[in-house]
């Protein structure tokens, strides 16, 4: 019998580069981009400028680095940075808005990651000269953490109307806004009008192996630029990448309801298997978290038995999972990892607390 192929549920980073990737990135026309002179490079760039509707984007290697020298570019060191607490930005980019940026993360809980202006205004600091004060108010859509669920634009309106008022700019950690403009039948343009900043990825859901672009006006994009070299991220023929970008930016949002539609099917299953818990009417994108208490197993534990069945899962914490579906995994292939999961868990649940 064949052996099953791996069903990667990890995250939307690890898709392969298509056939038609490749291909163009062995064709494509390079230039030493740090002179700025590689084509391919120059017409990414203009490319997302013009669909976010800004003076002028950047490519970087990575959206860490991205959203590194947005805040770098926005504020000044001892500033505040007020950012849901399961941010990216303040969990899983190793403290570099502080190590690196040297500003403070204000973190606000918010229930499935959406900050509001009511939440944030009460935690603005007042202008008083020894207080650090509030330089940056930054957002993620679709929020990863809390389920890959989406900003509702009127709130991402209201917050930075309100904050411009008080000439604290939004910055966007869009690493995954074509989701969220895919879920809204809206686009990332309207989406993010009012923001400053946006950095948005081309290596996750849109299937790039490599990249992220930072927007905004001309003025931010020099100074992005600066902090870009400054960070080791001065790249050189990088055209190689950026033809794969440009595949992934064309081509790559077309295709993302379907992984909502496997993301929600693979939710529906899962509130089927006896110990597991997810909201499934609160899976809205591409990414399902799961409350695996009732299984008597850790995430780690159960991330472990699944591996044995070519299965991939990482855990958020001891108690729950995160699975999240891309172009590498299909309808198909949800239904086995569903069969897996029911497989392993079933066992361990017989006389446990759930
Ligand atoms: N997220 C990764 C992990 O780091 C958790 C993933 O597997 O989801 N913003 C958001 C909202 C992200 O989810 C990520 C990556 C980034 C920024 C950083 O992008 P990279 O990995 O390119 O530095």
């Amino acid at each position: 019998m064949e052996e099953q192929a791996i069903i990667d549920l990890r995250s939307d980073t690890v898709t392969k580069p298509s056939p038609e990737m490749r291909r163009a990135m062995a064709e494509a026309e390079v230039g030493d981009d740090v002179y700025m002179e590689d084509p391919t490079v120059n017409g990414l760039q203009q490319r997302a400028a013009e669909i976010f509707g800004r003076e002028s984007a950047l490519f970087v290697p990575s959206g860490s680095m991205g959203n590194l020298v947005c805040i770098k570019s926005l504020t000044h060191h001892g500033n505040e940075v007020i950012c849901e607490e399961r941010g990216h930005i303040f969990n899983y980019e190793m403290g570099s808005m502080s190590a690196i940026a040297g500003t403070v993360p204000r973190p606000i809980y918010a229930e499935d990651g959406i900050l509001t202006w009511e939440m944030v205004k009460k935690q603005i600091r007042p202008k008083i000269y020894y207080r650090a004060q509030t330089g940056l108010i930054s957002l993620e859509s679709t929020h990863n953490m809390a389920g890959g669920t989406v900003y509702p634009p009127q709130v991402i309106d209201e917050i930075c109307d309100h904050a411009h008022a008080l000439g604290i700019p939004v910055h966007m950690d869009g690493a995954r806004i074509f989701n969220a403009a895919v879920y809204l039948n809206s686009d990332v343009r309207t989406l993010t009008a009012k923001c400053d900043t946006v950095q948005f990825c081309l290596s996750k859901g849109l299937g790039a192996p490599i990249g992220s672009l930072v927007t905004g006006s001309r003025e931010f994009v020099e100074k992005a630029r600066v902090y870009r070299k400054l960070l080791g991220g001065g790249m050189r023929q990088v055209g190689v990448l950026a033809a794969a970008g440009l595949i992934a930016l064309e081509k790559g949002p077309q295709r993302l309801i379907q992984d909502h539609r496997n993301a929600r099917r693979l939710a529906e299953g899962l509130a089927q298997i006896p110990g597991i818990k997810v909201n499934v009417a609160k899976v809205q994108t591409n990414i399902v978290i799961l409350d695996i208490a009732g299984t008597g197993m850790t995430s780690n534990e159960l991330s472990a038995h699944l591996k044995e069945h070519r299965v991939l899962a990482n855990g958020v914490t001891p108690d729950t999972m995160r699975m999240v579906t891309h172009l590498d995994v299909n309808a198909e292939m949800i239904e086995q990892a569903l069969e897996v999961v029911a497989r392993v868990v079933r066992p361990k649940t017989v006389g446990c607390r759930a």
